[in-house]
């Protein structure tokens, strides 16, 4: 939570909409997280409610439960779960997006189709397809059936281990957990922690970095590969974002949660002419669509649809009163929704048979028939915009360049002919940059909004690390301008060399939640290209979650780890009640898989540790020291000079005396 006379929030647009709840009397998260402190004994993983002879809460003079677990073994098997949770949630979402390719190639959901043919036959390669004088629709139908297959997989290694430099592969199979197959190794941590079964927290969290290997190796990475075979591979476009892009003439339409397999057919039908000639009978000037969460960051990386917020941002995006429908899916979609809406004249639409709300009115999508339901949803909004009242917009919006795929930096940095890693690693090499880093996750009302993600963002690039970015973080920083290329003049010098001679900002945002994958395949790449080691966890590299909440992030995270990544999380540790597991996690990990999981609350201490994380592998590697006073003196500086001479009326010849020195 923000402290004592700070705003809760860095975005003034939160924070005006904030008061216009409390002035209305509308209770808010922010409100709720006042009113109620966090439990200390479930934070810390202090509780078992694994079986009906607790729950028992082992703090105190109690080391034990009623079954003897130990402090360990259960703090272990909360984290344990939570990873389960987390992967489960991410590999579901995966499902349903082969099963919508599957449909999509049988012919069965006729207003999808294939629109990146190339990945098709990726894909087919690294899951034993034969391609082959075979027609992509051909291919694309034994891909989903051959993706479909990883999660039922009983024995042996899902098929996208081998994408993992060779060095990691081994680290895993020494290790024993490379995941079998993705539901397995879910179903398998549900059965390790009940109770009376496995009672050691070192082979409970190795069989939980398992799983959360077979969330990023497997179901995450198979939906960010079968999502863009779908709806094709993001390249850079300019897009805005913030509350101000809601519109005050239009209907307002907000896709909220993650699939896109819903928002991208409902930004096919408010397109549709004859909706906007409906919405201009109802009044409007037209249908304006925005998105909140990952679904947002979906169509924002595809087609450049705007961004209203944040997790956050949901109740506070439906009390400016201009929203006629949300309609949501699955994930993160708060329960809150309903009574704020019930209270506006917004209609709250479910859309999924695994996410009902009470209050909400449920309209179930089916791919089948995909395109009718959403200009049914898309309908049921214009009609309701004759209802809207007074509304209260703010105005702020910032502007950003999204897009960025690991396939589209893999041809910014070595061409369309030679796409290649080289060039980043080589500045990485030489000290240009000093590392790289994912900063990713949600938001959290127990710490400032969007705070610790724009500090840490910040810093990061201050200090050439070039940043990538997903989820409610990288619409965190969007809003505070982190991700346009002028961002580039608050990087160090030798990351700004790189922005302006590539023509990319510092921060990069390459996509939702499932697509942290793509940062998984930019490190593999960069490990196999040479001169950074064999291995991920030989990579000046840095993982954070610093405002994480949910399950998810856990497992990322542990994928991140189990990957060989150094990742630091905000907040105190939910392993907190066992010194040993904290350790074990973080000093333990890493000696085993070479990555190593933190929980450090304090974003200023988590960036320190960061770089000095970044410098040790410089040095392991025998890479020069950074220094960035070697850097900053080449790339555009001239071409700005000559455009700041030609607008100030100086002659603009190269030879000109009048053309200054770089600065
Ligand atoms: Fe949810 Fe993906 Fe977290 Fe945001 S970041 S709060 S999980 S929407 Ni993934």
């Amino acid at each position: 939570m923000a402290r004592r006379n700070e705003s809760p929030s860095i975005d003034p647009s939160v924070v005006e909409m904030l008061e216009v709840a409390r002035e209305r009397g509308i209770e808010t998260a922010f409100d709720r997280a006042e009113a109620m402190r966090p439990c200390p004994i479930g934070h810390d993983g202090a509780c078992c409610k694994n079986c009906s002879m607790g729950p028992c809460r082992l703090v105190g003079k109690h080391d034990r439960g009623i079954c003897g677990a130990t402090r360990e073994t259960v703090a272990a098997r909360n984290l344990a779960r939570m990873i389960a949770a987390g992967a489960s949630a991410h590999s579901d979402h995966g499902r349903d997006m082969a099963l919508t390719l599957l449909a999509a190639a049988e012919g069965e959901a006729p207003d999808y189709t294939v629109r990146d043919a190339n990945k098709v036959l990726e894909v087919a390669e690294l899951l034993d397809v034969p391609t082959e004088g075979r027609e992509t629709m051909e291919i694309a139908k034994d891909v989903a059936e051959a993706a479909l297959a990883q999660f039922g997989q009983q024995k042996g290694e899902i098929l996208y281990l081998k994408r993992a430099p060779r060095k990691r592969q081994e680290v895993w199979r020494r290790a024993g957990i490379a995941p079998r197959g993705i539901d397995r190794e879910v179903v398998e941590i549900m059965h390790r922690t009940h109770v009376g079964n496995d009672q050691w927290y070192d082979s409970i969290l190795m069989a939980g970095l398992r799983t959360a290997l077979s969330d990023g190796w497997g179901g995450s990475m198979l939906s960010t590969d079968i999502t863009d075979i779908l709806f094709g591979s993001p390249v850079p476009l300019r897009a805005k974002v913030n509350m101000g892009m809601l519109s005050e003439d239009e209907v307002n339409i907000v896709v909220h949660g993650h699939e896109p397999v819903l928002s991208e057919m409902i930004l096919v039908a408010v397109n549709d002419p004859e909706m906007i000639e409906y919405a201009k009978s109802k009044g409007a000037k037209g249908v304006n669509l925005t998105g909140i969460c990952c679904t947002a960051n979906e169509t924002l990386m595809r087609q450049g649809v705007p961004t209203v917020g944040n997790f956050l941002s949901q109740e506070l995006a439906i009390v400016t009163g201009a929203i006629e429908l949300m309609i949501v899916d699955i994930q993160c979609i708060m329960q809150a929704l309903a009574p704020v809406a019930d209270q506006f004249h917004t209609i709250l639409v479910t859309t999924s048979p695994k996410a009902h709300i009470e209050g909400a009115t449920h309209v179930e999508f089916d791919e089948h028939r995909a395109l009718e339901i959403a200009k049914e949803i898309v309908k049921m909004g214009i009609d309701n915009f004759p209802n809207r009242k007074e509304t209260h917009i703010p105005k702020e919006v910032s502007h950003l360049v999204a897009g960025f795929s690991h396939e589209y930096i893999n041809y910014a940095l070595g061409g369309f002919y030679r796409g290649s890693f080289r060039p980043l690693n080589d500045a990485v090499i030489q000290g240009r940059l000093r590392g790289v880093a994912g900063v990713v996750g949600c938001n959290n009302v127990r710490t400032r909004h969007d705070y610790s993600h724009e500090y840490i963002t910040r810093e990061l690039i201050k200090n050439d690390v070039l940043v990538v970015m997903t989820g409610c973080g990288a619409i965190a920083c969007s809003k505070s301008g982190l991700l346009s290329p002028e961002a580039a003049e608050l990087a160090g010098p030798g990351l700004r060399e790189i922005c302006e001679a590539v023509g990319m900002p510092p921060v990069l945002h390459v996509g939702s939640c499932v697509d942290n994958t793509r940062i998984l395949t930019v490190l593999s790449q960069m490990a196999t290209e040479g001169g950074l080691g064999e291995d991920i966890a030989d990579i000046p590299v840095v993982g954070f979650a610093p405002e994480w909440m949910s399950e998810k992030a856990i497992s990322i995270g542990c994928y991140f780890v189990g990957s060989g990544v150094y990742t630091i999380f905000g907040s105190e540790s939910p392993v907190a009640n066992s010194s040993i597991v904290d350790r074990f996690i973080s000093e333990g990990w890493e000696e085993r898989i070479g990555g190593k999981l933190e929980f450090i609350p304090d974003p200023e201490e988590a960036v320190r540790r960061a770089l000095e994380h970044i410098d040790k592998k410089r040095a392991a590697l025998g890479l020069v020291e950074y220094d960035p006073t070697l850097f900053g003196q080449s790339g555009d500086w001239l071409m700005r000079k000559f455009i700041e001479a030609m607008e100030a009326g100086i002659p603009v010849s190269p030879y000109s005396a009048k053309i200054p020195t770089p600065v």
